[in-house]
């Protein structure tokens, strides 16, 4: 049983974990940088210390400062949350070698899903359908290209070391190939240190699904059902819900299946989430999996009733799970709530938030970590918070969402609150006709 946790993370989510340790009698430590001062989640948990400089390298992601306020609070487990070194394996590993326990999964098993040619290579061995496409590593623009030709085009470039959309290229003929080859690989060498490059048939259209897993540390797997996360912009998920309105029982069995496998094959322990592409004939294809908690698992918590974090420290501690499958109950949608301006290209717009007036009521949860008062750092991601909407069906928990989105008050700061407004009246939305390129062509008005 642990007795103290630290929360190597800020915001909603650092607040979203002490909540949960607090329920379940876990004392928590947090970590701040100069510039989360005066965050909430300073506040709430039952120890702070400060680690560093407001930027990401100098606090957050720095594992030396973060190793030392867990050895001066005597933590004996540190969660990680969500971006910042959550997937890192190196942290997992520091942490596990200091006699502290990382609250996910084990270094290899980050590692085995942070290479995507390696990921997708397990997969095929274990059955998991994945995006028909070249073996391994492209050599040469001329093999990429005779690739390209025997597949047909359109195909897709993507990093080995990539993922959530960094340096793909889409390739429609073979004359566009050397410059889509040359920029990937020049991409991906800058932004991840690894110029590695493969090839997939690129889908038209697709959706994206997640399936959330748990597995315990003695092989059991269990899926909790799906969520919809098509409504992105520039790879930056807006809205998720779950069930997945294209969702059907008998796509859910297969999706669930799937994902077990893909956990199974690494004998994964923890939550984890396996995305998939999917297709308009709901043909489904493994995309990648993502090793940590995610900002949207409030919305499967809603439909399932379900703490995702307390499973998630119970897992780490040695509890075993039933291995029993979850099918949502009832219907939830979630709006991110950004500091950003949607009438200007979503633009970051930090600052004071001078007044605020969260919602509330039947059907309304709202994850935040902002009050009246409170200055949103320019250094770290723009979310204020997030607003999940339950209701038996999805047109109730829309119009809920309505509600509950007209009732919010943020001033001082420019907010994603007009984007979603319009988004719940959306007629293409409301009858579950959209998937990932829907937002290109919607038009704030
Ligand atoms: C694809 C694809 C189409 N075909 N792969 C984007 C994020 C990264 N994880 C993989 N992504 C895609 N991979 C093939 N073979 C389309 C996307 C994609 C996408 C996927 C999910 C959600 C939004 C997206 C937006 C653009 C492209």
């Amino acid at each position: 049983m642990f007795k103290k946790i630290l929360i190597a993370n800020r915001g909603e989510i650092a607040l979203r974990v002490i909540r949960t340790c607090r329920e379940m009698g876990i004392k928590t430590v947090a970590v701040y940088s100069t510039a989360d001062r005066d965050s909430l989640h300073v506040k709430f948990a039952d120890e702070a210390v400060c680690i560093g400089k407001p930027q990401s390298a100098e606090s957050y992601l720095n594992i030396a400062h973060l190793m030392a306020a867990a050895e001066i609070t005597n933590a004996d487990a540190v969660h990680p949350g969500y971006g910042f070194l959550a997937e890192n394996p190196k942290f997992a590993q520091i942490c596990n070698d200091h006699g502290i326990k990382f609250i996910g999964p084990t270094p290899d098993m980050i590692n085995s899903m942070g290479d995507k040619i390696t990921a997708k290579e397990t997969m095929i061995k274990a059955g998991v359908p994945v995006v028909p496409g070249g073996e391994g590593l492209l050599q040469s623009v001329d093999e990429a290209k005779s690739l390209a030709k025997n597949m047909g085009y359109p195909v897709i470039i993507k990093a080995t070391a990539g993922g959530g959309g960094k340096g793909m290229r889409i390739v429609w003929e073979d004359t566009e190939m050397e410059k889509a080859y040359d920029t990937a690989k020049l991409e991906a060498a800058a932004s991840f240190k690894n110029d590695g490059i493969y090839m997939e048939k690129y889908v038209e259209e697709p959706r994206h699904i997640e399936i959330q897993i748990a597995g315990d540390q003695y092989g059991t797997i269990c899926h909790l059902s799906e969520r919809d996360c098509s409504i992105q912009r520039r790879h930056q998920k807006l809205v998720e819900e779950s069930p997945s309105p294209f969702m059907t029982d008998e796509l859910r069995y297969k999706m669930g299946e799937a994902a077990k496998k893909a956990a199974g094959a690494i004998n994964y322990e923890s939550v984890g989430t396996v995305e998939f592409l999917v297709d308009k004939d709901r043909n489904f294809y493994f995309m990648e999996m993502n090793t940590r908690i995610q900002v949207e698992h409030c919305v499967t918590e809603e439909v399932i009733n379900f703490d995702l974090i307390k499973e998630q420290i119970k897992i780490a501690m040695g509890d075993r799970i039933s291995g029993a499958d979850y099918i949502p109950m009832n219907h939830a949608i979630e709006c991110r709530i950004n500091a950003e301006d949607p009438y200007n290209d979503f633009r970051p717009s930090p600052g004071r938030i001078t007044s605020l007036n969260q919602p509330g009521g039947h059907g309304v949860r709202v994850d935040s970590h902002v009050y009246a008062g409170y200055v949103i750092p320019p250094y770290y991601d723009s979310m204020i918070g997030k607003l999940i909407t339950i209701a038996q069906t999805r047109q109730e928990a829309i119009q809920t969402m309505y509600r509950a989105l007209s009732e919010y008050v943020i001033e001082g700061v420019k907010t994603t609150i007009p984007f979603h407004l319009q988004l719940m009246q959306d007629e293409r939305f409301r009858s579950g006709d959209f998937n990932t390129k829907f937002l290109d062509r919607f038009e704030l008005k």
